[in-house]
């Protein structure tokens, strides 16, 4: 498995922004941490923030830019790094339960 993710994930290069606060980008941060894939994090002071505001998707974080792309929103950034790095699930049942992982998580995180 593990030789598997390191071919699917090679070459990728994936940057996290975010605040230096766990809040929504734990779980994205830990679904990387899981498949052992190699990331760089912005980690914005929020004194920094208004400068930066207005450089993101939504005018909020988490921002993934994976490859060159950018991806904004929590959920979807956790749905899609699950799929790329293979935690995603590899039956319509295990994509069920990989899914409400992230809704639970939300649900604890609210
Ligand atoms: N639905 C968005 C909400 C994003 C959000 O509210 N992020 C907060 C930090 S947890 C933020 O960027 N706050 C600063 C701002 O809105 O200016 C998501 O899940 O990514």
């Amino acid at each position: 498995m593990s030789q598997l993710l390191i071919v699917i994930c090679y070459g990728s290069k994936i940057k996290l922004v975010y605040f230096p606060l766990r809040g929504r980008a734990e779980l994205i941060r830990l679904f990387l941490a899981a498949a052992e894939t190699e990331f760089e994090e912005d980690v914005i002071e929020f004194q920094d923030w208004p400068d930066r505001k207005a450089d993101m998707m939504f005018e909020s974080l988490p921002m993934l830019t994976w490859d060159g792309e950018e991806v904004g929103q929590s959920l979807t950034i956790a749905r899609f790094v699950a799929k790329k790095v293979g935690l995603a699930g590899h039956n319509d049942l295990e994509q069920a339960r990989a899914d409400a992982i992230v809704e639970h998580t939300m649900d604890l995180y609210e």
